[in-house]
C-alpha cells in the first residue's frame, strides 16, 4: 500500500518529489530519474492546504490531479509514494514527508524542482537534505534569463519583454521577423463591451469521478471553514480532461476572445475565457502547445489575429513577465507597500454580501466557482482595493486563497504590482484606478446595481466614483506627475473647490463605513 506505515524500508539511491503544481510528464526531474530504479513521492500536506484558506475546489482539484497523476506515472512504470491527506504517519508538511521518506528509503539524493513560491523553495534549502535541484523547463524564460533582461534597467515594461520573447518564440513573426499584422500588440481591439444579442458560448462540463469524489468528500470534511463552495466543482483533473477543454476553447470561444477579452456580463461567469489557467499552471497542460495551437488556427483563418496575439500576449508575454519579477526581487517584493495602507480586508470580500452589483457578481462567482476573470479581478475587486487604500499584503492572501490558478509567482505580482501599485509603479506605469464609469462601459453590471453610478455624491452614488477622486486626491503628491495621468489631474485641478471638497467628503465617509466594518 502506497503511503502506508510499516513496510521493510528498501534502500534506493534517489527520491524525486513532485509538488501538486508539477503534474507534468516532461518535468525535468522526470528525465533525470530512472523509473528502474528511482522513486517519487506525492503528498497532501495539510500545511500546503491551510497556510492561507485556499477555496475548497483550489484544494480539491490539486488533491485529485495529483492523485490521478500518481496513478499514470504508475501506468508508465514508475513506483510512486503517495501520502494522502488522512494518512496517519503524514507529518502535515513537505519538507517533513520528504524528511521521513528521505530516510526511510535511505535517499542518497533527493530530487526536486524549482518551486512556485519562495517560501516554499526556501524551506525545501533549509530542510538539510541532499538535494538536487531541477530548473522548470515549463516556462519559455527561465529566471538567469529575465534577471539578464532585467539587468541596468530601472523600470521594466512588459511590452519590451513580450517582443524579446515573440521573437525567440517565432510565434506570430513574419518571414523577415516582423510582428504579423504590422504591430506587436493589438490590446486597443480586445476591449469591445459585449452586445447583447452575443451570447457566450456553453461551457465544457468535466463531471466528478471515483477519485475526484472521494477527495470532494474529504475536501468537505476538512475544510468546510474556508470560504467558497465545493457543489459545483467542475474542472479538469487529469490531461485527457485539459486537452478536452482546451479543445472546446479552440473552437468555440477563441474567435471571440479577442474582441470580448474585457467584457463582464452579469450571470456569465466564464464569457469567452479559456478557463485553462489552473491546469495550465498546475502542469495539465503546456503553454508551447498551447501558443502553437493558437498560431496554427490563426495561419489557417479561424480565428483573428486579435484574437490570437491577445491570446499568446497573456502567456509568453504578461504570464513569463510577472513570473520573472517574482523571482528577481522575492522576498522583499512581497512586503512592498508603496501607498502606505493600512486599511483592512472588508468582510465582504469573503462573503460577496455588499449592495454593489459588479463586486456582487466577481465576489459571488468566485466563491462558486473559484474563478473571476483577468477584468474582474483587476478593474472590480482589485480597483476597490487599491481605491479603498486596502493592505496590499491583505489583498493578496485573499487572491491567492480564493482563485483556483493562484500561484504564488503569478498572484503575488498580478495583485501586489499591477492590481495594487504597491511597488511604486516598477511592473505598470500606472495604476489601474478607475471610477464607476469604466465598470459601466464593460458591463451590464450598473443597471442592476443599488448604487447609481451617474451620480459620485449623495447616499445613492456609485462608491467608485468618490473613492477613485479620493484616490487621485491623496496621493496627488506621488501620481500627479505620472504622465499617463495627466488628463486626469487637469480634470481634479479644472474641479471647483466645492465639488472636489463633496467628493473628498463623501470618500471619507465611505472609508468611515469600511473601518467601522459596514458593507457598502
Ligand atoms: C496549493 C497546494 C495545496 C492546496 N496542496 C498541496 C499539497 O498537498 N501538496 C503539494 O505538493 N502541493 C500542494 N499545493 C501546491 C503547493 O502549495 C505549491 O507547490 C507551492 O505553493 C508552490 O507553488
Ligand atoms: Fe459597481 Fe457602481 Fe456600477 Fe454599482 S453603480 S455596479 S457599484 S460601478
Amino acid at each position: 500500500m502506497p503511503g502506508s506505515a510499516g513496510a521493510p524500508a528498501v534502500a534506493v539511491r534517489r527520491l524525486g518529489l513532485v509538488l501538486g503544481d508539477q503534474l507534468s510528464f516532461d518535468l525535468a526531474l522526470l528525465t533525470a530519474l530512472d523509473p528502474a530504479q528511482d522513486v517519487l513521492l506525492l503528498a497532501e500536506v495539510a500545511e500546503e492546504a491551510g497556510y492561507v484558506p485556499h477555496h475548497p475546489q483550489k484544494i480539491a482539484l490539486i488533491f485529485s490531479a495529483m492523485r490521478h497523476f500518481a496513478e499514470a506515472l504508475r501506468e508508465r512504470g514508475w513506483r510512486v509514494h503517495y501520502v494522502r491527506l488522512d494518512d496517519a504517519a503524514n507529518t502535515g508538511s513537505l519538507v517533513g514527508e520528504l524528511r521521513r521518506w528521505a530516510t526511510r528509503l535511505a535517499a542518497g539524493e533527493v530530487h526536486v524542482s524549482e518551486c512556485g513560491e519562495w517560501r516554499l523553495e526556501q524551506a525545501l534549502r533549509d530542510a538539510g537534505l541532499p538535494l538536487v535541484w531541477h530548473a522548470d523547463r515549463r516556462f519559455l524564460c527561465g529566471r538567469a534569463e529575465f534577471a539578464a533582461w532585467a539587468r541596468g534597467k530601472k523600470q521594466l515594461r512588459m511590452e519590451y519583454f513580450y517582443r524579446e520573447m515573440r521573437r525567440k518564440s517565432g510565434l506570430l513573426l513574419n518571414g523577415d521577423g516582423t510582428p504579423v499584422g504590422g504591430a506587436w500588440n493589438f490590446d486597443a481591439d480586445n476591449r469591445k463591451a459585449l452586445p447583447r444579442a452575443v451570447k457566450a458560448p456553453l461551457v465544457a462540463h468535466f463531471p466528478p469521478d471515483a477519485i475526484t469524489r472521494e477527495v470532494l468528500e474529504l475536501v468537505a470534511a476538512r475544510f468546510s471553514h474556508h470560504y467558497g463552495t465545493l457543489e459545483r466543482f467542475d474542472y479538469p483533473v487529469t490531461h485527457a480532461e485539459a486537452e478536452a477543454l482546451w479543445a472546446h476553447f479552440l473552437d468555440f470561444a477563441l474567435p471571440a476572445f479577442g474582441d470580448y477579452q474585457d467584457a463582464m456580463a452579469s450571470g456569465e461567469p466564464f464569457l469567452f475565457h479559456a478557463r485553462i489557467s489552473a491546469a495550465l499552471n498546475i502542469g495539465l497542460l503546456d503553454l508551447r502547445r498551447l501558443c502553437a495551437d493558437v498560431e496554427a488556427a490563426y495561419w489557417a483563418g479561424r480565428v483573428p489575429l486579435n484574437a490570437a496575439e491577445g491570446f499568446i500576449r497573456q502567456l509568453i508575454g504578461w504570464r513569463e513577465y510577472v513570473r520573472g519579477i517574482y523571482w528577481l526581487h522575492m522576498p522583499d517584493y512581497a512586503a512592498r507597500n508603496a501607498f502606505g495602507n493600512t486599511r483592512a480586508l472588508p468582510e465582504f470580500y469573503w462573503t460577496g454580501q455588499t449592495r454593489m452589483q459588479c463586486m456582487r457578481q466577481a465576489i459571488g462567482q468566485t466563491l462558486e466557482h473559484a474563478y473571476a476573470h483577468h477584468i474582474q479581478r483587476l478593474m472590480v475587486t482589485g480597483n476597490f482595493a487599491l481605491l479603498a487604500g486596502i493592505a496590499p499584503q491583505q489583498v493578496c492572501d485573499w487572491y491567492l486563497a480564493v482563485y483556483l490558478d493562484a500561484f504564488d509567482w503569478v498572484e503575488l505580482p498580478n495583485t501586489l504590482g499591477m492590481v495594487m501599485h504597491a511597488d511604486g509603479g516598477y511592473l505598470g506605469s500606472k495604476p489601474y484606478c478607475a471610477s464607476g464609469q469604466y465598470i459601466k462601459r464593460m458591463s451590464d453590471y450598473c443597471a442592476g446595481c443599488a448604487y447609481k453610478v451617474a451620480e459620485s455624491t449623495g447616499e445613492q452614488a456609485c462608491p467608485f466614483n468618490a473613492l477613485y477622486w479620493h484616490f487621485l486626491m491623496r496621493h496627488q503628491d506621488r501620481l500627479g506627475a505620472n504622465q499617463r495621468l495627466g488628463m486626469v489631474y487637469k480634470n481634479l485641478a479644472r474641479m471647483p473647490e466645492a465639488r472636489r471638497q463633496a467628493l473628498w467628503q463623501r470618500g471619507e465617509q465611505l472609508l468611515a463605513r469600511l473601518d467601522a466594518g459596514q458593507a457598502l
